[in-house]
């Protein structure tokens, strides 16, 4: 089978010193709380996606988007496929979220996020990403999405 690359947008939204996660109510990651985003559509720009997500599942548009890290996700039970996820942060947006279909937005301190409650990735490249840092990643996980190997580095630019 040829190999597969899904490319997808994750956007942290950060207001002071909070960051808004949400509760994945339906389809991959149900039940995780994440950032917000989703695939690229044909014919769109990644950054555009990324926006486009961020309105669709948390009802705010982000006016100026920070790109800051880029991760590749493999599951060993589909070896085939790499999620490669382009992930921005924004401080810049209007609108107060609300709950969609999707997720149910909630604001965290930058000092009490729930890592137990999200993908077993975050909590490595999060606290980069709080720092104002740039990253590149890639995960492979294993069996109950446990992480079998993981590469992370913190780079200059993107
Ligand atoms: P939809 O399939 O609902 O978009 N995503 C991940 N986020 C984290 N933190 N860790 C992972 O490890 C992830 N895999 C995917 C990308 C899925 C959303 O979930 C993110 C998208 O924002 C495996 O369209």
């Amino acid at each position: 089978m040829a190999a597969t690359r899904k490319i997808l947008t994750l956007c942290m939204v950060r207001q002071g010193s909070r960051v808004l996660l949400g509760m994945k109510k339906r389809g991959f990651g149900a039940g995780r709380l994440n950032g917000f985003g989703g695939k690229v559509e044909a014919g769109e720009t990644i950054e555009a996606a990324a926006k486009r997500e961020l309105r669709e599942e948390a009802g705010i548009e982000a006016l100026i988007l920070q790109k800051v890290g880029l991760l590749a996700f493999t599951f060993a039970n589909n070896p085939e496929e790499t999620l490669e996820v382009h992930v921005f942060t924004t401080r810049e947006f209007s609108g107060d979220p609300v709950e969609t279909e999707e997720m149910k937005p909630q604001w965290f301190d930058e000092s009490e996020i729930p890592y137990a409650l999200m993908w077993p990735d975050d909590i490595f490249w999060i606290p980069l990403l709080l720092e104002g840092k740039k990253f590149t990643g890639s995960f492979l996980f294993g069996p109950e999405d446990t992480i079998l190997h993981q590469d992370l580095h913190e780079i200059e630019a993107l």
